[in-house]
């Protein structure tokens, strides 16, 4: 299926062609304006940091951070618009109250505040690398909890198979949900086992700060060996389901957004290669590594898998 309808990411970064930014500036300058009182209120009720945390040895990253500036403000964040550069406007996403469903089939579905959820874990921090599909990369140090820990309080039945996450779509304060031709709440899916891997990270930090809202703010996932799309922000329901999930962008363009989405050089996107990915916050190119560097962890989830399109 060919995309009938010029959008951002879908292009990889050098073939993208901007889309109309006036219209974009136009459609955030409005909402801020609707939203004036939200302003600042934003970040008052995001999880804090707990001082003195270093970084995970266990997960060393093998190259430089990401600067801050760049990894907070050059962002894939589709409720707000397809540029990168909506940080302003996520600003305006309010950050507190906030809980999070835990639905479908589990012991008891119920709603968890988010700060009682965060009470129950241990906050560490990890340096991931990230690779986004269109084919930049960033190395970030997050906040938060391992996946794992969430399923064991959700207590999932026998019979659930996949995690289905949905996400905040506040059309108050994101322009983007104007767009009426995308399948909005933007969803996205993992099996029980990838969510139990110990890579699976639930993200309430980065830099040692609350998670900015343009970054996912208060909440969103890290699924390092897979393509960016895979970790969802701004989480606010989580689904144990027996039926693989059709998210976001399988939804949107299913021959080139697959469920697995796992990252492979030798596996082109239909439209570009995906050989090597540019490093965030200048020209340097580097190779791109099966599972993004994470095969020792991850491999193991797709040895009985071989008739499955694990890379797109
Ligand atoms: N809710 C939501 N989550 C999302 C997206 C989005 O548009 N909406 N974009 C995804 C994509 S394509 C990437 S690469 C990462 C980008 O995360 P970053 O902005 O922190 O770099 O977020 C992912 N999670
Ligand atoms: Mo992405």
């Amino acid at each position: 299926m060919q995309v009938l309808r010029r959008r951002g990411w879908e292009l990889a970064e050098r073939e993208a062609t901007p889309e109309p930014v006036v219209l974009g500036r136009r459609a955030a300058i409005a909402g801020g304006a609707a939203l004036g009182v939200a302003i600042g209120a934003g970040s008052a009720g995001a999880v804090p940091v707990p001082p003195g945390l270093t970084p995970n040895p266990r997960y060393p990253a093998g190259r430089a951070l990401s600067r801050e500036t760049d990894a907070t403000t050059f962002n894939n964040y589709y409720e707000f618009g397809s540029q990168k550069n909506i940080w302003r406007a996520a600003e305006k996403l309010p950050q507190s109250p906030w809980s999070i469903a835990i639905a479908g089939l589990v012991k008891s579905p119920r709603e968890i505040a988010l700060d009682d959820l965060v009470r129950q874990v241990t906050l560490e921090e990890r340096i991931y690398r990230h690779r986004c599909v269109e084919a930049w990369a960033m190395t970030v140090p997050w906040t938060g909890f391992a996946l794992s820990r969430l399923l064991a309080l959700a207590e999932p039945l026998g019979s659930a198979k996949y995690l289905v996450f949905t996400t905040r779509a506040d059309a108050k304060v994101m322009p983007g949900l104007q767009e009426d031709w995308y399948p909005w709440p933007y969803t996205e899916g993992l099996t029980i086992e990838e969510a139990g891997n110990e890579l699976a990270f639930l993200v309430t930090g980065m830099y040692g700060k609350p998670l900015p809202p343009q970054n996912g703010g208060p909440i969103r996932l890290a699924v390092p060996w897979k393509y960016g799309f895979k970790s969802a922000k701004a989480i606010v329901k989580i689904a144990f389901t027996e039926e693989r999930p059709e998210s976001y962008w399988e939804t949107i363009s299913p021959t080139e957004y697959g469920f697995w989405a796992n990252v492979n050089p030798d596996v082109p996107h239909p439209r570009w290669s995906q050989a090597t990915e540019r490093l965030l916050g200048g020209d340097e190119r580097v190779p791109t590594r099966i599972y993004n560097g994470y095969g020792e962890f991850v491999a193991g989830l797709y040895a009985d898998k071989p008739n499955e399109r694990l890379f797109t």
